[in-house]
């Protein structure tokens, strides 16, 4: 293969994950098999083929869904603290793996080498979150108003786990999900974007590992290849009480319908169109440093990216100054190169993608303050890196209330109260994300407030993305409604069952009913 791979230790990482230029992309555990047609991964970053992964037949799935559904069984009775230690063992694993996974997450998906490693650390976390956790599966006890009984509830294991994921996290999602599900006694079958397969096979390699020194059976973690209709086998499956998603609204919206057709669970996670407001009380120096990295960081392709900012007319020519200033120091390019703030789009369907918002803000007579465009020349060949860009629009234009998977940022004005800021930042479909930058106590409580923002997140004096495992993460209104990760978000990998139980000689009924024979 090329120097680029190897000069950048690609190569070596490939080798360290066990993913060859050829890969089965089925697996249960350990367990690989198929030879439906290959999918390409190309590198964003350069436009090399870095391997191929071989879609999952209808036959192939066949056999996953008998492996999960046997490996249920089995894995359910094991006691939680046990599961728990498995998924220690898991974490270790990404520990002494982070710089090869970090390396290829970076070089295959194309966000920067730092955020290619916070990504593995971001999986490292959940599972000691999830260790903790496989502790602590507790539910309520109540007191019954019959005499002698005794009443509580408690969470059984769901069965077998659906998870879609997205090319924009291709690890730490998967992640987030199957920790918790494994500890909560489910069995996980995982999609992949077929835009990502490669680092999805290291991370099954390295799964498979762990279980096979445990003795563990097949099925445990699955893994499926292919596109769309893959994940619809799954959404369409009875075997299958939850899928998670993650994408597009479109495609949530599609999911969600299939998956309530046959009265099944649905975990979404979809668009965010996420905003920063500032208020005249803004530490100025703080917001551009948030509102940069929330709006160019993973080159505007994360789900909590910064896409609007929401400027009071009193500190707007400040702001906007600080910010175009920002920009100039954007350093953009490979993204294993650690000079490099910004690297690639995913392909060039996404550079089209976003040329098109960019015309759009300009039909409407938005004025661009950074210009974007497409960048040419050595080290831009795979035609997928783009500048960020900045331009004053209005809230209300289609294509603002549109997440463009990009970094542009719309930059617009409120004046008079903080209301008039928090009902522009509702005024989207997403709720996802949102934060506001202030110094005043007032201003940011009512931010909070139930009169606040709508969003799943809310931040104060922090940019919208980056959060952190330990709180639930998700958002309302299209967003889906799905909440993963931390606090209390494994409840939905399990069922609840309340329990009454009767230690005495008598059957009274409830609400006092007589019903004597
Ligand atoms: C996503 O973009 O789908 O909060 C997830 C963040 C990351 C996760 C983003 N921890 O930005």
């Amino acid at each position: 293969m090329s120097i680029t791979l190897e000069d950048y230790g690609i190569m070596e990482a490939l080798g360290k994950l066990g993913v060859r230029e050829i890969n089965n992309g089925t697996s249960t555990g350990s367990d690989w098999f198929g030879e439906g047609d290959l999918i390409d991964s190309v590198s964003p970053v350069d436009k090399q083929l870095i391997g191929k992964v071989h879609q999952t037949t209808r036959e192939d799935y066949e056999k996953v869904m008998e492996k999960a559904t046997d490996a249920f069984k089995q894995w359910r009775v094991m006691p939680a603290p046990q599961r728990g230690e498995i998924v220690r063992q898991f974490g270790e694993r990404l520990r002494t793996y982070k710089e090869p996974l970090g390396k290829l997450v970076s070089y295959e998906m194309g966000k920067s080498l730092q955020e290619g490693y916070g990504e593995v650390q971001e999986m490292i976390d959940i599972c000691d979150f999830a260790v903790g956790l496989s502790r602590q599966l507790h539910g309520f006890t109540m007191h019954s108003e019959r005499p002698g009984h005794r009443m509580y509830e408690q969470y059984h294991p769901l069965g077998v786990v659906g998870i879609i994921s997205a090319f924009n996290f291709p690890v730490a999602v998967w992640a987030w999900n199957t920790a918790l599900a494994w500890v909560c006694g489910d069995v996980c079958v995982w999609k992949p974007s077929e835009k990502t397969p490669l680092t999805a096979v290291a991370c099954q390699h390295l799964i498979a590992e762990v279980l096979k020194e445990n003795n563990l059976p097949e099925g445990i973690s699955c893994l499926i290849n292919g596109d769309y209709k893959v994940g619809e086998w799954m959404t369409n499956d009875k075997r299958v009480p939850l899928v998670s998603a993650t994408g597009s609204i479109r495609m949530g919206k599609i999911v969600a319908q299939t998956v309530a057709a046959r009265l099944g669970k649905s975990l979404l996670e979809l668009g965010g169109n996420n905003a920063i407001i500032v208020t005249p009380d803004a530490d100025i120096k703080m917001t551009v440093i948030g509102a940069v990295f929330g709006a160019v960081g993973t080159c505007g392709q994360r789900c909590t990216s910064t896409r609007r900012l929401i400027v009071h007319e009193d500190v707007y020519d400040q702001v906007k100054e600080a910010l175009t200033d920002a920009y100039k120091q954007l350093r953009i390019g490979n993204p294993l190169d650690q000079n490099n703030h910004v690297g690639p789009l995913i392909d060039t369907d996404a550079v089209k993608n976003y040329l098109h918002a960019i015309a759009k803000v300009q039909e409407h007579g938005g004025k661009l303050l950074v210009e974007g465009g497409v960048l040419e020349g050595e080290g831009y060949e795979s035609g997928c890196y783009v500048k960020p860009a900045i331009a004053e629009a209005e809230n209300h234009w289609d294509i603002v209330q549109e997440e463009t998977f990009a970094p542009i940022l719309y930059l617009m004005k409120y004046s008079g109260d903080l209301e008039n800021a928090i009902a522009l930042q509702n005024g989207v479909v997403q709720g996802l994300s949102s934060a506001i930058m202030t110094t005043n106590l007032r201003e940011a409580e009512r931010f909070l407030s139930h009169a606040g923002s709508d969003c799943g997140i809310a931040n104060v004096n922090i940019g919208t993305s980056g959060a952190e495992i330990g709180g639930a993460f998700g958002g309302e209104k299209e967003t889906g409604g799905g909440r993963e990760s931390g606090s209390d978000a494994w409840k939905v990998y399990m069922r609840r069952q309340t329990n009454t139980i009767n230690y005495t000689t008598e059957l009274p009924l409830a609400q006092g009913i007589k019903f004597d024979l």
